[in-house]
């Protein structure tokens, strides 16, 4: 049965905090509200692009496609890309820049001259790739563009894109140039920035790479492979940098906590993809924009973006709180959504949970002192413990599922089947570092199929919810997913998975799905 409850009601956009404890309202940037002026500042440069004269530096077979309009500081920033004779210009791209009411005040133009070329290749797109590929490292992922290169004096040129690997795996893509007139090599760039950070929480210390991209000028904090992966300062833009070295290694220090957040969120990526199957945090590819230096004690995922707070030990961005955040995307973006009532909303929060400790355990830091170990408690590496998934009870929330878990408020009502997730993972024993042990609600003993096998069979469980989620019903959706997936060879993981239901308390829709194997 569906419960919908007066209080603690959940809506797909309702803001999900870290912790029970009320987040306070964000506020917001008053240029950023500014929408009226906005669309008039869209207006004024469309009407410019429109008619461009020598102030964009164009003649009459230039276009112009506008990309964003960002506001800050008391101005409209209105962006466009250029295209020549129907050929792409890459560094043609113009900014439009008008006050608060929209009325023009400069334009940035990266040509300094206009475009004179002949736009009909004279060597091929298959010569390009054997220069290119010669010439860069990387396998050819697709057939070259023809651009007109106008970084410096335009040229009409093939854009070929290689793909490869960095030293540490992450992979990189190289976009390399070869003039299309005379037919000759002339330069690559890495489009993926292994950005170094000095980090705070993984590996205090040391550094670490994540994804940014290279702009004019330098770097943005934006990962080119994770679309929509960005951090910055609350209500800002994504931080950019001359140089690709970022943060100071200091807990209270913003671009340190983005360091942290944006590698965070790149682990949670990989995991997906490796362990789960899943593309991007919502499934199709992308991923949800940071924010850090919310001034309260808490984190939040407000339905499309996450905003972190402070803890006693920093700033609120270790593994698994950032994984936690994003994992109320991943509940929002299965079926079913994340509309529900208390008992759906504990689901939500149990599932950021699951997943912070699905990304701790993917990563795998080591046990020095000096990094983020992995483990089954909520926010320990900020200092912050708020729960515990191998013994909800240790917190003070429920470990077993009974029926007042519609009554209880989310964050304790995670609290069985997080420990489902555990006992499903590493069962009753204690094992090594991170690893307790675990006591049941059934005086029962438990194997676990370890946390890469567990976390198959809560994302098959997501991949079947339905809104309003009950306990009854991931237990339905799990056991049919075990049941029935090819990525389990055996009954093994639904007989875990049964076991561990059974062990929390949750109760069976009329029968349990039958596993044969
Ligand atoms: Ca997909
Ligand atoms: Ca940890
Ligand atoms: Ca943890
Ligand atoms: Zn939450």
């Amino acid at each position: 049965m569906r419960r919908l409850l007066a209080v603690g009601l959940t809506t797909g956009l309702a803001v999900a905090t870290l912790s029970g404890v009320a987040a306070a309202d964000p506020g917001a940037d008053p240029a950023h509200t500014d929408a009226a002026g906005a669309a008039s500042a869209i207006q004024t440069a469309d009407r410019l692009v429109a008619d461009p004269g020598t102030e964009l530096i164009a003649g009459p077979a230039d276009r112009f496609h506008r990309l964003d309009v960002d506001s800050g500081m008391g101005l409209h920033f209105v962006s466009y890309e250029r295209s020549h004779d129907g050929l792409p210009v890459l560094g043609g791209d113009v900014v439009i820049v008008t006050d608060q009411a929209g009325a023009f005040q400069y334009a940035q133009s990266g040509l300094s001259e206009p475009i004179d070329v002949v736009t009909e290749p004279t060597f091929t797109a298959a010569a390009a790739i054997d220069t290119a590929a010669t010439t860069v490292d990387g396998d050819v992922t697709s057939a070259p563009r023809l651009v007109i290169l106008a970084w410096d004096e335009p040229v009409l040129a093939w854009q070929t894109t290689l793909l490869s690997a960095t030293d540490t795996g992450m992979p990189t893509l190289t976009y390399a140039y070869t003039d299309a007139t005379t037919g000759e090599f002339i330069q690559s760039h890495d489009q993926t920035r292994a950005g170094t950070g000095n980090t705070w929480y993984n590996g205090r210390g040391g550094t670490i790479e994540f994804g940014t991209t290279a702009q004019s000028g330098g770097y943005v904090m934006r990962d080119p492979n994770r679309p929509n992966l960005s951090c910055a300062r609350q209500g800002g833009s994504p931080y950019t940098n001359t140089q690709d070295t970022w943060g100071n290694a200091t807990g209270d220090d913003l671009v340190t906590a983005c360091v942290d957040a944006m590698y965070a969120a790149g682990v949670l990526w990989d995991m997906l993809a490796d362990w789960v199957d899943r593309d991007g945090i919502n499934g199709n590819g992308s991923a949800y924009p940071l924010y850090v230096g919310l001034n309260v004690q808490n984190a939040y995922w407000n339905g499309s973006s996450a905003t972190f707070g402070y803890a006693p030990g920093g700033q609120l961005v270790p593994l698994d709180v950032v994984a936690h955040e994003l994992g109320h995307g991943i509940f929002q973006t299965t079926p079913g959504g994340s509309g529900g009532g208390n008992e759906t909303g504990g689901l939500n929060e149990g599932t950021g949970d699951i997943f912070g400790a699905l990304t701790e355990w993917y990563d795998g830091q080591p046990d020095d002192g000096n990094h983020d170990t992995p483990d089954y408690l909520v926010g320990e590496r900020a200092d912050f413990l708020i729960r515990d998934m191998a013994n909800p009870a240790a917190k003070g929330h429920p470990s077993c599922w009974s029926s007042s878990i519609p009554t209880t408020p989310v964050h304790a009502a995670a609290g069985p089947i997080n420990h489902w997730f555990y006992l499903t993972a590493e069962g009753t024993a204690a094992g090594g570092p991170g690893v307790p042990g675990s006591p049941t609600c059934n005086n029962s003993t438990l194997t676990g199929v370890g946390i890469d096998n567990a976390g198959k069979v809560y994302m098959g469980a997501l991949m079947g919810k339905t809104s309003g989620w009950t306990y009854t019903q991931v237990r339905s959706a799990a056991l049919n997913f075990a049941a029935s997936s090819p990525v389990f060879a055996t009954c093994a993981e639904y007989d875990a998975a049964k076991a561990s239901f059974d062990a929390v308390s949750v109760p069976v829709s009329g029968s349990d799905p039958v596993c044969n194997k």
